[in-house]
């Protein structure tokens, strides 16, 4: 099996409400690729890439297009099914971009899965269960409409909430964690995730002022080093989010110690090959991680929620998709991806099991190969 063309199709998925929230950015539009392969016997493979706007990370849809354009004419005549070999080409044509290379390798994923009748979480190693936790980030608001949200959160069986905080003043946060707090009964995971929106002082200040909560902080800061500043300052675990972009990154924040655990993002480390390989390093080190990513459609929601599967249970902190924030994404002939209870439950179907036919959208925005 080689691969014969690849095209490019971009849709915009649009937040419900308008906006999505985080401490440094707004987001009022994200701009999704999906990659779609076509193989010399005629299979089709799909992946996908939706960065969080510009600003969330180093990465951007611009960027995503401008570096699957770059790569995509050099991939020509590879054997999707072989991920490793696949991976090794993209870092031979392309320093970093690990975003754009996990839409290539997601559609790689899926044309293995195809091609040998089984799930990409079989190809994996197997699922614990198909049916995965999730998790939900409130964004900032008043006390009030928080303590409602938590509320309804709890009512709806969710076992995780991560509220936003940062980009307000800290007594506003304080304020709002309590709220959380006093709506949740014991078991419910807390985290509070600034999104690198705060300083050292106000990480440690908010830590001290909740010190009763059980709660994480999540990338409180914006770098790896600002978060040694807090390791024996704060009386609550550390979980890194952005700040963990690779397999390296990840072994050396939890050798170093700041790390408790990690928000792992599946495009921000390049895709699931690569992520594999963040499970296992979480796994042998008993770490805990979520399996998420920044934003996206059913191809992203269905390789998150596949791999999130695969994770020891115990060290599992659950997939958290866009879908519920939106209110439009693109189509897709399966059924479409949702929570309920506070729990995804992933497609069947070979690779991704996102059932696509192109005719349903707009042309192709570039295509290589023909
Ligand atoms: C809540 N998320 C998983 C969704 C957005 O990508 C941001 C993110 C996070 O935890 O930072
Ligand atoms: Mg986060």
């Amino acid at each position: 099996m080689q691969i014969a063309e690849i095209r490019l199709y971009q849709h915009a998925l649009t937040p419900a409400g308008g906006n999505y929230q985080m401490s440094i950015s707004a987001v009022t539009a994200a701009i999704t690729h999906v990659v779609e392969i076509i193989t010399d016997d005629d299979q089709r493979g799909y992946g996908e890439v939706c960065p969080l706007g510009p600003a969330y990370q180093p990465e951007f849809a611009g960027g995503a297009l401008a570096a699957i354009t770059e790569m995509a004419p050099q991939l020509l005549g590879l054997d999707p099914r072989r991920t490793n070999l696949v991976n090794v080409r993209m870092d031979e044509l392309l320093n970093g971009h690990n975003y754009a290379k996990s839409a290539i390798d997601l559609a790689c994923w899926d044309l293995w899965g195809k091609d040998t009748d089984s799930s990409v979480a079989d190809l994996l190693g197997g699922a614990h269960s198909d049916r995965v936790p999730t998790y939900w980030g409130i964004m900032p608001a008043t006390v009030e409409a928080t303590a409602a949200k938590a509320r309804q959160l709890v009512d709806d069986g969710y076992q995780r909430i991560q509220l936003k905080t940062g980009g307000r003043p800290l007594s506003d946060d304080i304020a709002c964690m309590h709220a959380v707090a006093e709506q949740c009964p014991p078991g419910i995971k807390l985290l509070a995730d600034a999104n690198r929106g705060w300083t050292v002082r106000d990480a440690i200040e908010f830590s001290v002022a909740c010190r009763e909560i059980p709660l994480v902080l999540e990338q409180p800061c914006s770098t790896l080093e600002e978060h040694r500043r807090l390791v024996g300052k704060v009386s609550h675990p550390i979980f890194i989010d952005e700040s963990s972009s690779s397999v390296a990154a990840t072994i050396e924040a939890i050798s170093s110690g700041v790390a408790d655990g990690f928000g792992m993002k599946l495009s921000r480390v390049g895709g699931l090959t690569k992520l594999r390989a963040v499970r296992d390093v979480c796994d042998a080190m008993n770490t805990p991680t979520t399996v998420d990513d920044t934003w996206g459609g059913d191809l992203v929601a269905s390789a998150t929620t596949q791999m999130g599967a695969t994770l020891r249970p115990a060290l599992y902190e659950g997939t958290w998709i866009s879908g519920p924030y939106t209110d439009q994404s693109y189509p897709v002939r399966s059924s479409p991806i949702v929570v309920e209870n506070g729990h995804i439950t992933f497609p069947k179907g070979p690779g991704l099991g996102v059932e696509i036919d192109t005719n349903d959208w707009e042309p192709p925005v570039a295509v290589f190969g023909q």
